[in-house]
């Protein structure tokens, strides 16, 4: 309501009550001119003179009255006055709304809200990657802690421990065959202290994943193709969505191809990725040929020079020979299309999915061959060891991890920032690590 109709409705209501009043003031008049006699009497023993008491009267009874009158016009104001004393906004913004809400909050709610509100504070980028694996970082460093801190000694029973505590963190049996190699290669040298388990395992770590990090190029091509592929579920939609946002936001030119055409709502959910990021998608309707899709996107992506053709495909299971081959048959459509597309097949692999993680991965490298992994989910498992495993073993480069749904949560895969977060001691402070 307009703060002028507020007012109108007040003089209303004021208007009434001067009405209210008067009559009022009339019959108190004309009780009072009955009960003079008795009155004046009263006033005589107060001490007010006979030939003044009437004036007196008057001046009380005035002074009541308006006494009455600027209490309950205080009264009204008080209670329609609106907080701000301004018009209340048609439309109040999100951020007027969620100051509503704070200020309906109890007082103890309110510092719950600003510590949330701390807590929702940027973050750096290690402390989100830290979050991300906190889960992992638990597993490995959280046990590893509590085996090393017990321990006297580091002798063969300890090692034992921390071989199972790597393979529960699915590191992979050869990849913590090396790790523990290692570690005893160091105890021949010199006494193992817990410190140096530490550093040994964090080494030697680093050195696996670094010999297969490559960050993925796209000025190999223009435009460069990515085909994303993967079993059901691991998120290859999202990190789509994920990656043509943060290609967008470098400045490059994106286009979608929406090759799942096995389920409506792919591509739907593909098309609301392609709005949120303002990049175009080029779908079919459902059951559509995906190379028919993966044509026309390559066709578009030449006629409109993007920078980067981004293909879904739909979720497979590796072991399906007719799924397999219709990847081979859009592999073949996009390089007859644009010289050497796709110039990277990206296989997205669900972290949480641990060992099978590898077993997948094997599978499609060898029906399609695959470039680079994005391993995802990595936030909500323990068993983000996978990562060190698929380097070790398979030989391929982690280029993304998906750390969480939001558009951030995905990253470009950075060795050392991974092992410091799965390293680094739980209490260690934000300002320190950035
Ligand atoms: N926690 C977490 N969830 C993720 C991550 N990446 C994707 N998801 C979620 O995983 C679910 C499946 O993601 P999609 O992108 O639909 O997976 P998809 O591989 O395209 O699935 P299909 O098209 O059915 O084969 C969604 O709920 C995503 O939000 C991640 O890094 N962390
Ligand atoms: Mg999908």
């Amino acid at each position: 309501m307009e703060w002028s109709e507020r007012m109108e409705q007040l003089y209303a209501l004021i208007g009434h009550l001067v009405q209210l009043l008067a009559l009022w003031w009339q019959q108190l008049a004309e009780r009072l001119w009955l009960q003079r006699e008795q009155l004046r009497l009263w006033l005589e023993q107060l001490g007010v003179p006979a030939e003044q008491s009437l004036i007196v009267l008057y001046a009380c009874a005035y002074l009541l009255v308006t006494l009455l009158v600027v209490l309950l016009v205080w009264r009204v104001m008080r209670r329609r006055r609106p907080v701000t004393g301004r018009p209340a906004p048609q439309q109040p913004s999100i951020a007027a709304q969620d100051a509503a809400a704070v200020a309906t909050k109890p007082v103890a709610g309110e510092a719950t809200e600003a510590v949330t509100r701390m807590a929702e504070a940027p973050l750096s980028l290690f402390e989100r990657m830290r979050r991300g694996l906190a889960k992992t970082h638990d597993a490995l460093w959280g046990r590893l802690d509590a085996v090393l801190g017990r321990a006297e000694r580091i002798d063969a029973a300890v090692l034992e421990e921390l071989e199972e505590i790597l393979i529960t963190a699915d590191f992979g049996v050869k990849t913590t065959t090396a790790l523990m190699t290692a570690l005893q290669q160091r105890a021949r040298s010199a006494e193992l202290t817990a410190e140096a388990v530490r550093a040994v395992l964090r080494e030697e770590i680093l050195a696996l994943l670094r010999a297969e990090v490559a960050p993925l190029e796209l000025s190999a091509s223009q435009p460069f193709v990515l085909l994303v592929v993967g079993v059901n579920g691991v998120g290859k939609t999202t990190t789509i969505g994920k990656l043509a946002q943060q290609f967008k936001k470098q400045g490059r030119s994106v286009l979608l191809g929406a090759g799942d055409t096995f389920r409506a709502a792919a591509a739907e959910q593909l098309a609301i990725w392609g709005e949120r990021c303002e990049v175009p998608v080029i779908r079919h309707s459902e059951g559509a040929d995906p190379a028919a899709v993966a044509f026309d996107a390559a066709k578009a992506a030449v006629a409109r020079k993007v920078d980067l053709l981004i293909v879904d495909t739909a979720g497979r299971l590796h072991t399906k020979v007719n799924l397999m081959e219709e990847m081979k048959k859009i592999h073949r459509v996009l390089g007859r299309e644009i010289a050497g597309a796709p110039h990277e097949t990206l296989l997205v692999l669900d972290a949480s999915t641990g060992q099978n993680a590898l077993v997948q991965a094997r599978l499609f490298q060898q029906a399609v061959g695959v470039g680079g992994i994005v391993l995802t989910k990595l936030d909500g498992t323990a068993k983000g060891g996978v990562a060190v495993a698929i380097a070790a073993e398979l030989g391929l480069p982690v280029r993304y991890i998906g750390i969480g749904e939001g558009i951030d949560d995905l990253r470009p895969f950075d060795a050392e920032m991974f092992v410091d977060a799965l390293f680094a001691p739980p209490a260690r402070s934000t300002s320190e690590q950035s």
